[in-house]
């Protein structure tokens, strides 16, 4: 049996889950049950991290202690987990003695390989990040580039950690194991962080008392990261008595499984092992970074008031629908956007029409012409057979990958066959003309068997729905392992119950309220010429104007908006260029790409990055769509 260990980020508690939250928890528990039906010796860890300055501040606020704070936060995530049926085995709180004494261990570690030492420490902090960065580092007139507030000076005595001399071990490790950091942008973008040199690492803060003592140094507490990271071993026992669980699925772990979301990437993918590396401890097999959840296109911040609450959802939608709807949107890996809309279609679309009707339709025909029971003959010579041959190791595959939304559209191929296969056999026709025959039982049966083979391979995404699903088409033991995929289990004869909408249709026009969705603001003024003052055309052409050829594409570290071109206009050398387009663009889908580029702007700096030019993109609320041209035309052409 192998050794599965897969685990979420612990939690800040100085805020209430919202979806992203949710997001990476469910994926975690889906692949957990993925696993635990492979045969797998799973265990599946999530927490919260309860420790620092902001949580100090946030109960303060209040005016309470920082571990009622933590308390009152907690319970929270207890009522999702019960809520959405994830299936844990276990929670760590950074505020648990276990946690300690796991800290406690692994800086005792790092200190006998003799990677601590103590120096002055001075730059700009950011009390949200928690972290010093430099002058080059900072955004326009000098805020922090991940908040955008402001920063302070700050200067303190604190223990380092040699992270510098873990450059090239961390390099090594990447190389020579691609599967290290997924997807392999990620990789990428970590490999030039590392590339671009390791600057020693500040592990404990003078001033920040809720957090864990720095051992054998009086009055330093340890940084937050180093404490919440060691939460993957001290949730196994280790820097405990036993360490039996520790063994098992860490140091002779088969699959150590970070899951993240991409704005904790730098922690997990370069502190993390170079802690380890400097303990003398395995190294996870996969950091893998997902991509971030959008509000109706926009990032969800408190202030704009945009976050979406999971329990608002699940009230709503039920909480195996929005199960669903989070792994089937985002591609693992990418970003995508909520909105009550795209929600709703997606739920009518596949559950209460692909799937709810084939189940009920199914299910009605079989009662009607065989006594209530499911059809007496079985049929493996169709097909369908064939379908669900080419389709399970689809799914199969994508899940090995942790391509989930590839996974249920696997699933979905065959539903779709299914209800191809019944509208050309149209049993209703068939029942008419001859009764419980034996074609109709076959008919049947095999858009039956379809919908056991999809309803199994949900389990894992829909623990309580999926089990539904095969109750109402007469299987009531809930399959166990995979080889519930194959073809041919549905039993013969079996009580059908009365067929219950298990998805009911969502009435959108009413859900949402009647209002057609507002046109983009663009299309809507009525003659924007008149309400701006005109120009002359020769102050247009001041503007130079040229199309360029995307050479290559990266994200500028820290920042979720920015992207660093290359682009050949056709000069002596490519134009560096810094785009803001990163929340609607990947890198790699830029390259090659032809873009319209402002050619003679003066050089700018963002984030410390010479931009000099700028592409031109149509925005619609605020998200870039970029402009092409019709079609290919040398680089450096101008546009007039
Ligand atoms: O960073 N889209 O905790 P955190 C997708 N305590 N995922 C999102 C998301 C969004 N909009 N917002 C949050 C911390 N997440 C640290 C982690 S681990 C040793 C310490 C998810 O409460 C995503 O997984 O800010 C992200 O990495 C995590 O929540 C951050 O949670």
């Amino acid at each position: 049996m192998k050794s599965f260990y897969v685990t979420t980020p612990i939690y800040y508690v100085n805020d209430l889950p919202h979806i992203g939250h949710i997001y990476t928890t469910t994926v975690a528990d889906t692949l957990a049950r993925y696993r635990r039906l492979a045969g797998d010796d799973v265990y599946f860890l999530t927490g919260t991290d309860e420790h620092g300055q902001n949580i100090e501040r946030a109960a303060r606020k209040e005016g309470i202690a920082p571990i009622e704070l933590a308390d009152r936060v907690v319970s929270r995530y207890f009522a999702l987990r019960d809520r959405l049926g994830f299936s844990n085995d276990d929670f760590i709180r950074t505020t648990q003695e276990r946690h300690y004494k796991g800290v406690e261990a692994i800086i005792r570690r790092i200190q006998e390989t003799g990677d601590f030492y103590t120096a002055t420490h001075e730059g700009w902090y950011c009390s949200p990040c928690e972290t010093f960065y430099t002058e080059k580092e900072l955004a326009a007139e000098n805020t922090c580039p991940v908040h955008g507030s402001a920063v302070e000076w700050k200067s303190e005595e604190n223990i380092f950690f040699r992270l510098s001399k873990y450059q090239q071990p961390l390099l090594d490790w990447y190389d020579t194991h691609p599967e290290s950091v997924r997807p392999a942008t990620r990789l990428n973008e970590v490999r030039s962080f590392v590339e671009s040199g390791l600057r020693d690492l500040s592990v404990s803060r003078a001033n920040v008392e809720w957090a864990i003592p720095f051992p054998g140094f009086p009055g330093q507490t340890v940084y937050v990261w180093l404490d919440a990271l060691t939460n993957y071993l001290s949730a196994l026992g280790f820097g405990g008595e036993d360490g039996v669980l520790y063994r098992k699925h860490w140091e002779e772990g088969d699959t150590r499984l970070h899951l993240i979301g991409k704005d904790i990437l730098r922690f997990h993918a370069v502190y993390w092992p170079a802690f380890l590396l400097s303990a003398g401890l395995p190294l996870p097999h996969t950091v893998f970074a997902h991509g971030w959840w959008y509000r109706d296109g926009k990032k969800m911040s408190k202030s704009t008031g945009n976050i979406v609450r999971p329990d608002d959802l699940i009230d709503r939608f039920g909480a195996d629908s929005v199960r669903y709807f989070l792994l089937r949107e985002m591609v693992f890996g990418q970003d995508a956007s909520y909105s009550d809309e795209a929600f709703i279609d997606r739920y009518n679309a596949d559950l209460a029409n692909t799937l709810g009707n084939t189940v009920s339709r199914l299910v009605t025909l079989s009662r009607g012409a065989f006594g209530g029971k499911t059809p007496p003959v079985p049929c493996d010579d169709n097909p369908l057979v064939e379908a669900a041959r080419r389709v399970v190791p689809e799914y199969r595959a994508a899940m090995d990958e942790l391509a989930f939304s590839r996974a249920l559209e696997a699933l979905w191929k065959l539903l779709n066959e299914a209800s191809q296969y019944l509208m050309t056999r149209e049993p209703w026709k068939v029942v008419k003309e001859e009764g419980p025959s034996e074609r109709l039982s076959r008919i049947l049966w095999n858009g039956l068997e379809s919908v056991r083979i999809v309803a199994t391979g949900l389990l894992p995404f829909m623990p309580r729905v999926a089990p539904q699903v095969l109750a109402a088409i007469g299987v009531t033991d809930v399959p166990a392992s995979w080889s519930a995929l194959e073809w041919g289990a549905t039993p013969n004869g079996a009580e059908l119950p009365e067929p219950k909408p298990i998805f009911p249709r969502i009435d959108k026009k009413e859900y949402l309220g009647a209002a057609p969705a507002p046109a983009p603001k663009a299309a809507r003024s009525a003659s924007p010429v008149e309400e701006k003052a005109l120009i002359a055309i020769d102050k247009f052409f001041e503007t130079e104007l040229k199309v360029g050829t995307v050479l290559t594409a990266e994200r500028v570290p820290k920042s979720e908006k920015l992207i660093k071109l290359q682009v050949d206009l056709a000069e002596e050398t490519p134009r560096q260029i810094v785009a803001g387009i990163g929340l609607a663009y990947q890198p790699e889908e830029l390259v090659g790409k032809q873009v319209a580029v402002v050619a003679n702007l003066q050089p700018a700096k963002l984030m410390g990055i010479e931009s000099q030019g700028m592409v031109l993109a149509a925005s619609i609320d605020g998200k870039p769509v970029l402009l092409h041209p019709d079609k290919a035309v040398p680089a450096g052409t101008q546009v007039k």
